[in-house]
This record gives C-alpha cells, sequence and structure tokens, in this order.
C-alpha cells in the first residue's frame, strides 16, 4: 500500500461525543441497551433516537446480543457525529489473553465505518474503564491494531478522555 493510502491518524484529548467526525465509536456492551461511560454519554448526550435503533437491531440481527469484538451502526441522533459505531469490548482478564478480540473491535469498527462511506472515525480507549484492561497495554494492541487494519478510512482520530490515557496512547502511537 503507496503511503498517500494509509489512512492518517491522530491521537487527542477530549470527549468522544463532542467529535466532528462521520462516525464515532462507542465502547458499549452486548445488550446493546446502555451503560456507564462512553455509552452513558452517547445515549445521553444522542437521545432516543439511538436507542430506538439500538433495540430494533436487537429485534432483528442480534437478538442473543452483539457479540465481543463485532460492531454495528446507527444513526448519531443529537450527536454532532453522522453515525456511532457500537462495538463491544472484552473484559480484562489477567489469565486469559484476549487482546486479538480488543483489536477485532477496532479492525470491526473500520471495517463498518467503511461500509458507511465514512471518511473520519473517532474512537475512544475502547475496554479501559469499566472492562479494566490496563491502559498502557490497551494503547499497544490499539496501535497495533489500527496501524494493521486492513480497512482504510481516511482519518481516524483515537480520542483519550484524561492526561493519563493521552500519555500511555501517545507512547504508543509515536514511540520515541
Ligand atoms: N469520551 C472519551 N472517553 C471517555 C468518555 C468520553 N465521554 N467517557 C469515558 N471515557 P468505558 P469499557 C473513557 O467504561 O471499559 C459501559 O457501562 C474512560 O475513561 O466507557 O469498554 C458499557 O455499557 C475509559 O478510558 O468502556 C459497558 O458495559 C474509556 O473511555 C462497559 O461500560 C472506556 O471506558 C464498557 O466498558
Amino acid at each position: 500500500m503507496g503511503t498517500q493510502e494509509r489512512s492518517r491518524i491522530t491521537v487527542v484529548g477530549g470527549d468522544i461525543t463532542e467529535q466532528r467526525v462521520d462516525a464515532i465509536v462507542n465502547a458499549a456492551n452486548s445488550s446493546l441497551l446502555g451503560g456507564g461511560g462512553v455509552d452513558g454519554a452517547v445515549h445521553r448526550k444522542g437521545g432516543k433516537a439511538i436507542l430506538e435503533e439500538c433495540r430494533a437491531l436487537r429485534a432483528s440481527r442480534y437478538g442473543g446480543g452483539l457479540p465481543v469484538g463485532r460492531a454495528v451502526a446507527t444513526t448519531a441522533g443529537l450527536l454532532p457525529a453522522r453515525w456511532v459505531i457500537h462495538t463491544v469490548g472484552p473484559v480484562y482478564s489477567a489469565t486469559e489473553d484476549r487482546s486479538a478480540l480488543l483489536a477485532s473491535c477496532y479492525t470491526e469498527s473500520l471495517r463498518v465505518a467503511a461500509e458507511l462511506g465514512a471518511e473520519s472515525v473517532a474512537f475512544p480507549a475502547i475496554s479501559t474503564g469499566v472492562y479494566r484492561w490496563p491502559m498502557r497495554d490497551a494503547a499497544r494492541i490499539t496501535a497495533e491494531a489500527l496501524h494493521t487494519a486492513p480497512v482504510r478510512v481516511p482519518l481516524i482520530r483515537v480520542v483519550l478522555f484524561d492526561d493519563a490515557a493521552l500519555a500511555a496512547f501517545r507512547d504508543a502511537f509515536d514511540p520515541s
């Protein structure tokens, strides 16, 4: 792949719900019916249209819930983005290596974004909150997944909520 065809990846501090991009990624759970953290903020600020589409997806395609590592899109409701891509991160385990599932959240979300025709997509640090994944390890897995993803979206932005997360992700994406 030529240099000009690579995605441009940026790592910034901020709130995922405020990103003016085509698609933001939600760190959801299998139920698709909301929760805390990013998920809570997305549904709170995005309004009821998102939840209604999530309910419809449960009724049609994901009666058993969205599997870990998969992704599905809905409207972004009142948010500045056009779409929300919901993905389900793995709960961190110290005894079982679930890093392929975490990487899959990123690559599957990019695949869905590309299918939608999104030209920009913003990710939070999936699984590093309620799901307890250690930040530096998550940052390394995320950088690897985004740098080697088979699907290209022109602009990828990783949005970190606090200084420690931002530092960990900056180190992983721009090691020096
Ligand atoms: N913008 C960007 N990052 C944020 C924001 C925000 N508005 N809010 C929190 N973070 P989490 P998970 C950071 O817990 O670990 C929910 O209940 C946060 O500091 O949102 O994948 C779901 O329903 C952390 O670094 O997602 C699931 O049940 C990161 O985003 C479960 O939590 C992810 O934290 C998913 O847990």
